[in-house]
């Protein structure tokens, strides 16, 4: 890490333990000099960004294709349980098994996760089809709002609407059962909808073809401009971009990134695939890294898949591992475009991490505060913390850590409640509630110590 975190760390220290601090994400190093990431998700973290992966549930339980994704991935988005056919297949009656499993296998191991999706045309059961425009309205929000309480807190992007808008020259909406019956303010609606269902998520629209500038793209920047223009909730777009020869990453791909983030939303690469092999296809992959990271506002990157194995078109091998797990050529292009090195990670420097405070909940007596807790570019098997709030202040609970406290009281040392492993880049959270006795100053928060 830079030295200037480190000076930042120990400032921030300071001003928390004379009371001065405003609340907001500070964090803290452990000050120990770190190596390139050697995984993706580690090097992607050392840019702030993630590097995901899509899912599938009935694969979890083969030994490489879990061990790929924990070693390689700080974010996990549901390849196909978290659609309307998965989970609502009949009207009202939910089925969350399967996106469940890749939620908790994710969380467990701190990884991020991507809702993938809410609305759609496709993979909509036969019975929404069938509804009239009052009861497709209201099984539209239903459907929001179960599927997001269901998974309230433990979702960082929504993909609230999907592919709405038809390729081609025209710019117009997508014929669906939506657009045709709710008419354009649907995406509106569903947005408001999702935002009020679950306000700490980022709401996207997410679609393909939208990569470069075209009829396509420039519609969803019409609306992108419109909604923040009127308020309507939105906070990133997606790019799915899957690629092939017919279809190559555009020239102006960056340039389409950036257009979007200056309309003061966040940008993501939801479902990176590129066919192909090879110096070709590691250089195409490559592109779109660097384009990523030329974007301050492009957030992440998720590959539509682990291994050419099980890709949605393996047979155009389009992903980063092959299908024994070995990693290609795009791989190492990939990870040393992120700045990141197969040989440097792990030793020496051995385990590190962050801790970052953000205020949560705050009442007139009380506040509740997080720490969120991220391993640097080596995996990690537990950690430990301090927080120190200002006499008269008291800490009267805490969960999802184990902690201890020195005499005065005032300083919390927390570490994992159960196992603390973490993979490389990925990150768990621990939170507390404060009481003010008259003083609402934020929390110090000391270095992360890992092991
Ligand atoms: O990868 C998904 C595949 O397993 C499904 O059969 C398919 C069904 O439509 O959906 C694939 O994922 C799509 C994603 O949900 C939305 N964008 C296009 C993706 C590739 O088709």
């Amino acid at each position: 890490m830079p030295s200037s975190t480190s000076s930042r760390a120990r400032r921030a220290l300071v001003l928390g333990l004379t009371g001065l601090l405003a609340a907001g994400g500070l964090a803290t190093t452990s000050g120990t000099a770190e190596a390139a990431g050697s995984t993706l998700g580690a090097a992607a973290a050392e840019t702030g960004r993630y590097f995901g992966t899509a899912v599938a549930a009935n694969h979890l339980g083969e030994a490489q294709y879990a061990s790929t994704l924990d070693a390689e991935f700080t974010s996990v988005t549901p390849e196909n349980e978290m659609k309307w056919d998965a989970v609502e297949p009949s009207r009202g009656s939910f089925n969350f098994s399967s996106a469940d499993q890749i939620v908790s296998h994710a969380q467990s191991r701190g990884m991020k996760v991507r809702g993938h999706t809410l609305v759609w045309h496709s993979q909509l059961p036969g019975w929404v089809s069938g509804l009239s425009a009052t009861d497709l309205r209201t099984a539209m929000n239903n459907h929001i709002n179960q599927v997001m309480a269901h998974y309230k807190g433990k979702i960082h992007s929504w993909d609230v609407v999907n592919e709405a808008f038809q390729d081609g020259s025209s710019g117009a909406r997508r014929s669906s059962p939506f657009q045709d019956k709710l008419g354009n303010g649907f995406i509106e609606e569903a947005f408001r909808t999702a935002r009020a269902a679950d306000p700490a998520a980022k709401l996207c629209y997410n679609d393909y073809n939208t990569d470069g500038v075209n009829a396509k793209s420039n519609a969803v920047y019409t609306m992108v401009k419109d909604f923040k223009a009127r308020g309507v909730p939105i906070d990133c777009v997606g790019f799915q971009s899957h690629f092939n020869s017919a279809s190559p990453v555009p020239a102006d791909y960056q340039s389409n990134l950036q257009r979007f983030a200056d309309l003061g939303v966040d940008v993501q690469i939801t479902e990176l695939d590129i066919e192909g092999s090879g110096t070709s296809q590691a250089t195409s992959y490559s592109n779109v890294v660097k384009a990523c990271l030329a974007v301050t506002r492009c957030t992440g990157i998720t590959v539509w898949g682990i291994t050419d194995k099980y890709s949605w078109r393996s047979s155009g091998t389009p992903l980063l591992f092959d299908s024994n797990y070995n990693k290609k050529p795009a791989y190492t292009t990939v990870l040393t475009t992120l700045g990141g090195s197969s040989g440097g990670g792990g030793t020496p420097g051995g385990a590190t991490c962050t801790a970052t405070y953000s205020k949560q909940e705050e009442w007139s007596d009380r506040f509740n505060g997080k720490v969120t807790i991220t391993a640097g570019s080596s995996p990690i098997t537990s950690w430990s913390t301090t927080v120190t709030v200002t006499s008269p202040q008291k800490t009267i609970a805490t969960w999802n850590g184990s902690p201890t406290w020195d005499s005065s009281g005032n300083v919390m040392t927390m570490r994992p409640n159960g196992n603390g492993s973490l993979a490389a880049g990925a990150s768990t959270s621990f939170g507390f509630t404060v009481m003010k006795n008259g003083n609402s100053a934020a929390p110090a928060i000391g270095a992360c110590t890992a092991s």
